[in-house]
């Protein structure tokens, strides 16, 4: 069913609303059955609305392009949602809790375009319209009560887009195909993963939004971010936590040196979340594309830490993530 124009723009605007007074509200999905377009159609306007409040829209960011995300959230179509330029937040800065419902933090990898990109392009001519990448965090928030949803509600609600940030830009040129990472809470590593479990190389990330955003009609504008979607499974942030994400080549996580981060996060109860990213990048490792295209699971270890994704050759990156930790547990390795 298409649900109606005013019935878009009332949906919308509830959502928007939610956001804007950290009060979720019910899944649409209880009260109307909606279309993919319909959904779409609302998270569209849900942007106008933003943009009428003078947010301005600086990329988009996929969903679901990884199993651990897939099997975390139980929905397994890719989905995308729009960025803006209020949801960006600076390297190492603070953003205030308040500002979330239930905030959720997730390691990515984001692209910066120096080309437009839309429709059917291969993973080469995605490649040519990169002018930069780099590791990133992404912190989601369902407007939705309990962070449940269906497709459509959670397409309407924006993807669960809240706020990101993206470590120190560099080349394209390394092979950013299977790069190891582990995501840290207050220093402690609470997902290992690599770069691989996005759809088995983050480039395909990059292919289907292309696709995804012709199929709406629009493109990626040169200029624009578009992050490849979480990489292992989200984890729930308290008031006060810090996460910082460690890429291989694209750098460990260094937590810059701020009052706050010696403190014991857990107990402090402060309106902040602090966010770190790495900015340290091994210049020596040159490598050609990579792609890959078979089968991958995700395995819950024991100790409740999630692992995205992995053939062999990635179990070991993990693993490698996993023994520099051992051997530098708060991070470090440089
Ligand atoms: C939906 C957003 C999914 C990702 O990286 O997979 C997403 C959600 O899980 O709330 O951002
Ligand atoms: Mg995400």
């Amino acid at each position: 069913m298409n649900a109606d124009i005013s019935k878009i723009h009332d949906t919308a605007r509830k959502l928007v609303e939610a956001a804007r007074l950290v009060t979720p509200i019910e899944q649409i999905s209880k009260r109307q059955e909606i279309s993919l377009k319909d959904a779409y159609d609302i998270q569209l306007s849900g942007i106008r609305i933003r943009s009428a409040y003078g947010e301005r829209p600086i990329g988009i960011k996929m969903g679901f392009t990884s199993r651990a995300k897939m099997s975390q959230m139980g929905i397994t179509d890719l989905i995308w949602g729009r960025l803006t330029d209020q949801m960006m937040c600076d390297d190492g800065g603070v953003i205030p809790a308040s500002r979330f419902i239930h905030p959720r933090a997730e390691p990515e990898l984001a692209f910066l375009l120096k080309a437009p990109l839309a429709g059917k392009v291969t993973s080469m001519e995605a490649l040519q319209a990169v002018s930069a990448i780099a590791p990133a965090i992404e912190l989601i928030d369902s407007r939705y009560e309990d962070f449940n949803f269906c497709l459509t509600d959670v397409i309407a609600d924006n993807s669960s887009a809240s706020a990101f940030v993206t470590g120190a830009w560099q080349s394209p040129t390394i092979d950013f195909a299977n790069l190891g990472l582990a995501m840290m809470i207050n220093g402690r590593p609470q997902t290992y993963g690599s770069t691989a479990a996005l759809l088995g190389h983050p480039l395909r990330s990059l292919v289907a939004a292309a696709r995804l955003v012709g199929e709406s009609n629009e493109r990626l504008e040169p200029g624009s971010i578009v992050l490849a979607g979480g990489a292992t499974a989200a984890i729930a942030l308290s008031p006060g936590d810090y996460v910082s994400v460690e890429m291989e080549q694209l750098g460990p996580a260094r937590p810059r040196r701020r009052q706050r981060s010696t403190e014991a996060p857990a107990q402090a109860h402060r309106p902040g979340l602090d966010l770190d990213v790495a900015e340290r990048l091994d210049r020596d490792a040159l490598h050609g594309l990579r792609l890959r295209d078979r089968c991958r699971q995700v395995h819950v270890v024991p100790g409740g830490r999630e692992r995205a994704a992995l053939l062999p050759e990635d179990a070991h990156v993990v693993r490698r993530m996993e023994r520099r930790h051992v051997q530098h547990p708060h991070g470090g390795g440089a």
